[in-house]
């Protein structure tokens, strides 16, 4: 008698997020002074193998221009929402400009591009 192993069969997704670019990023009047923002961008999918990734830094500038896109496996059957950080880059650590937002990736439609708006002021709000 032959043994069967049945392998679940799951379907595997690809998305790709581009990250474009940042406008106005500040880490507050007086520390911008100091020291002009060094942004850079997180990416985290918890669902997905591989699922951190980070841009480059771009180094003095409010309105940096990253335009890097990452790929990711994604399993359809989980619940898929990114965590976006926008982050500070330092000599010694990395500090987070804005608190941590969630792209909901379930239900996107497929072959199609989606464009989104993130807005991180909650440790900064204007004044
Ligand atoms: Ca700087
Ligand atoms: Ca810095």
């Amino acid at each position: 008698m032959a043994e069967i192993f049945q392998a679940a069969s799951r379907k595997c997704l690809v998305v790709s997020v581009t990250v474009l670019r940042g406008e106005n990023v500040t880490q507050g009047w007086w520390n911008d002074l100091a020291d002009t923002p060094d942004p850079f961008v997180k990416l985290h999918l918890p669902q997905s193998p591989s699922g951190k990734r980070q841009t480059t830094v771009i180094n003095n500038d409010n309105n940096p221009t990253w335009n890097e896109t990452f790929q990711f496996y994604m399993d359809p059957e989980l619940n898929n929402v990114m965590n976006v950080t926008l982050m500070e880059a330092d000599y010694v650590y990395h500090d987070v400009i804005g608190r941590t937002k969630s792209i909901d990736l379930n239900n996107l439609e497929h072959d199609l591009d989606h464009e989104k708006d993130l807005v991180f002021n909650e440790k900064f709000p204007p004044s």
